[in-house]
This record gives C-alpha cells, structure tokens and sequence, in this order.
C-alpha cells in the first residue's frame, strides 16, 4: 500500500484523524493536500488529546516527513501557532515541510468570507469564516500570494497591490472599520508576511520531489484529505461546499504525484451521518428529534473548528455509495458504531423520493431534485450492548455485525476497520 489516500466519504468530521493517526505509525510521510484551517482532527495519542487543523497528525510520530502540499491553503499566523503549540509541549517538529507552491490566506480572505456570508443573509452556506473560499478563488483568479512570496519583499509587494486592486470597493467600508483597518494596511500586511515567511522558512521545500522519493522507494506515503466528498466544490452538493475538491483524485494534483502513485483508497464514514453548515442532508433528524438529539450527545458532535453543534441523521447509503464511486474507494472505514448502541431500530437510507413520486437509488446531479428529496428508509434491528470494549468483529452484537455487513453489501466496498471509541486501541481490525 505506498500511495494510501484516506478521505471523508460524507461531510466532513468523520474521524480521519484517528485513521491516519493508526496508520501513521507505519508510514514515512504524511501528507496534506487540500483545505486549510477549516478542517479540524481531534486525535486521542496515547491518553493526551491533541487538535490539528493545518498540520497533518503524522507530527507525533518522531522521524516522520509530514508535508502541507501545495492543494493546501494556509494562514501562516495558524500554522504558526500550531508550531508553537507542538513545541512547547515537547513535539519534534523538525519534520514538518511546507509546499512552496501552496497559497496564503490573508486577512482580506478572512474579511470578504465573512462579509460574503453576511451579504448571503438568510441563504449563507455556514463557511467557518477562515478565508478559505476567497483565498482559492485569488488562486484562480492568478492573484494569489505563495508560500515562497512571503520570503521576497519585493515581489510580495507587488503581489499585494496587485490582489488588493479589485477588491477596493468591497474592502472599502472595512478599512474605515477600527477593527479591520490595521488588518488591511500594506505596509503592516508585507511585514507580518515577512517575519511569518522568515519563520517558516527552515519548513519551506519542494515538497512533490519529497512525496516522488518516498514513493520512488516504496515507502507508505498517506495523504490525508480534510472534510469530505459531498462537501466537494465539483462533486459536492453545490453551492453548500468547500472549495476545494476533497476527493481523492485531489491527492495527486494537491501534492504533486501522479495517479499510478496511489495504491488505495481508504473512505471514513461514520455510522451515522452529520454535516455543519448549511445544504441538503435528506436523513437529518432535526434538533429536537430524541434519536438525533441523543446521537448529537454521545457523538460529541461539535465542530473542532468552530465549536458549532453539528446537524445529525441516519447513515445514507445513496450518498455513500456515491463517495465510493467518485473516490474509487477500495476500503472504507466505519467510525463511532458505539454511539448506536441502545436503539431498537436502525434505520439506513438506500432510496430518495423526490418531487411527483420520482424514486432516486444513485445520487442525483440536480441541485432541485437534491434540495426535494427524502429518505427512504430500510429497518434493521439496533442492539442494545456497549459496543467501547470490543476488540474484535466476534465481540460485536449479531445486529451490529449484519449493519456493518449491510454497508459493505450496499456500498460494494469492504469494510477495513471499526471504530468503537475515541482511544488508538477502540479499533477492530477485519480480515
Ligand atoms: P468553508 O469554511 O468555506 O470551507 O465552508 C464551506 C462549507 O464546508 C463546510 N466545512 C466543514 N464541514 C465539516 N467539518 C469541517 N471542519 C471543521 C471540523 C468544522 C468546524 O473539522 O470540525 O469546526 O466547524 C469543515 N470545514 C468546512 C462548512 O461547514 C461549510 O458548509
Ligand atoms: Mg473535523
């Protein structure tokens, strides 16, 4: 397995970070490609409980290579702060190298994403206001500002100007604002830049011939997606995504390889689904709902990120079987099966209904009849048994056992692994 992809197979939040976190200790290089600082992983290493947003996990495992690949926007102050924070409690971060070649989100990224949400008002897409949509549309705009500007005043300068230009008239009421005004002044953004950029340097490299030589030598490469396939810019339920491309043909362009260097594809899905942020969620149980609400409590589901309460539902198997397909998808993960433990019936979602009786058994492509449709339901039997301590598929409820068999037989994709806890060893392993 050299080229392991691990991804989000629903929205986002589905525990890849553990995922990564138990395969890391055999892999050489951990690497991410997309996203930013609005992913979020919360890993449980060894009995501390550590938070990532922009550095892959792989960072607790002395002696391994762990790349922030170009497919990667980042605000330096974060990562800086996430550097701080690994230092000052004894992490080696020696290992950590950043994509010349990756794009900075600026403070004028973070003003319009929130100036962009509040214009949406009613019909806002609840981004996490971390810039990430502006800095990759200066991305493709051929405005954006590189991790190896920052170590060139010159050119940074220039480069500023240049991005600030067309955004005057929407910037103008926040450089009058005592909030923003330092924020937005030239001369203060191109030092913060530079100190930053002078700081990161030691990290800065090129980072795809580091990804081709470990591969080249057959080493476990993982690169790690942030959020999940529905949340997709292309594939995703548009326009309430991120936008960047989460799916796994994203490893490749996000860190400079090419797609004959991927062996597997490793898709996380939770037992149940969740999504933060606004967009169709067609097997939502709505606040108040005591299944929902229950799934909500035990799951602890609120973002690492924003703190914000996570919507919950039941697993929909239209939409995974759709994430297995567009991620070609050869194992899947299945996490949190512990927080089902205690329900009579279990209900899983294998058909939509939309508008005039229409019945949809793949994922439909339009907006409308996505925004329409409902859950149909299939009813297994739940059990009742605390799933925390088993170790093994032969320590699982019968009715446990024919769910996860239910996904696999759905989805086409075998599972790998179980998740029954937050803890590295709350993990089964299958054939
Ligand atoms: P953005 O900020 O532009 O990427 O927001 C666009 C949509 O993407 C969703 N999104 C996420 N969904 C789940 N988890 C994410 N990361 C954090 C976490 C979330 C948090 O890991 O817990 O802490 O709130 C994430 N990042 C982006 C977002 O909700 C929008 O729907
Ligand atoms: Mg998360």
């Amino acid at each position: 397995m050299p080229g392991t992809v691990i991804v989000g197979a629903q929205w986002g939040d589905e525990g890849k970070g553990k995922i990564i976190d138990l395969l890391a200790s055999r892999a050489d290089a951990v690497i991410r490609f997309q996203g930013g600082n609005n992913a979020g992983h919360t890993i449980v290493h060894e009995g501390v409980t550590w938070k990532f947003h922009l550095i892959p996990s792989g960072i607790l495992f002395p002696g391994k290579t762990c790349i922030i690949g170009n497919g990667v926007v980042i605000d330096p102050e974060v990562l800086l702060g996430e550097i701080d924070g690994l230092r000052k409690r004894g992490v080696d971060v020696s290992g950590l190298k950043i994509s010349a070649n990756a794009h900075v989100i600026m403070p004028y990224h973070r003003i319009l994403d929130r100036a962009g949400e509040d214009r949406l008002g009613r019909h806002q897409i609840g981004t996490t206001k971390r810039g990430i949509g502006p800095a990759y549309a200066d991305k493709a705009a051929r405005l954006g500002i590189r991790i190896q500007d920052m170590l060139d005043e010159k050119i940074l300068k220039k480069k500023i100007l240049a991005a600030l230009e067309p955004k005057k008239l929407m910037l103008r009421p926040y450089e009058r604002d005592a909030e923003f005004a330092d924020q937005l002044d030239l001369q203060q953004m191109t030092l913060d830049l530079l100190t930053y950029g002078h700081k990161l340097e030691q990290h800065i490299a090129d980072t795809s011939a580091l990804a081709w030589k470990a591969l080249d030598e057959e080493k476990l490469v993982l690169f790690e997606g942030a959020q999940g396939a529905l949340l997709d810019i292309d594939h995703g339920t548009y326009p309430f995504v991120t936008s960047s491309n989460p799916v796994s043909a994203s490893a490749c362009i996000g860190s400079g390889v090419g797609p004959r260097d991927i062996d597997e594809v490793w898709g996380v899905t939770k037992a149940y689904a969740t999504r933060v942020g606004a967009g169709p969620f067609p097997t939502e149980l709505f606040e108040g709902d005591p299944v929902g609400d229950g799934i909500i409590d035990r799951g602890h589901e609120y973002g690492t990120t924003t703190g914000r309460r996570r919507r919950a539902g039941w697993l929909d198997l239209v939409a995974l079987k759709y994430a297995a397909r567009i991620n070609s998808l050869t194992h899947l993960c299945v996490t949190k099966l512990d927080v089902l433990s205690g329900l009579d019936t279990i209900r899983v979602c294998t058909r939509y209904r939309g508008e005039e009786d229409a019945t949809f058994e793949t994922f439909p492509y339009h907006q409308t009849v996505l925004h329409h449709a409902t859950a149909e339901y299939v009813d297994l039997p739940g059990w009742q048994e605390d799933l925390t301590g088993c170790r093994s598929e032969a320590d699982l409820p019968q009715a446990a056992r024919d769910y996860l068999q239910f996904i696999a037989d759905h989805t086409g994709v075998p599972i790998a692994q179980i998740s029954i806890g937050p803890a590295r060893d709350q993990v089964i392993w299958t054939e």
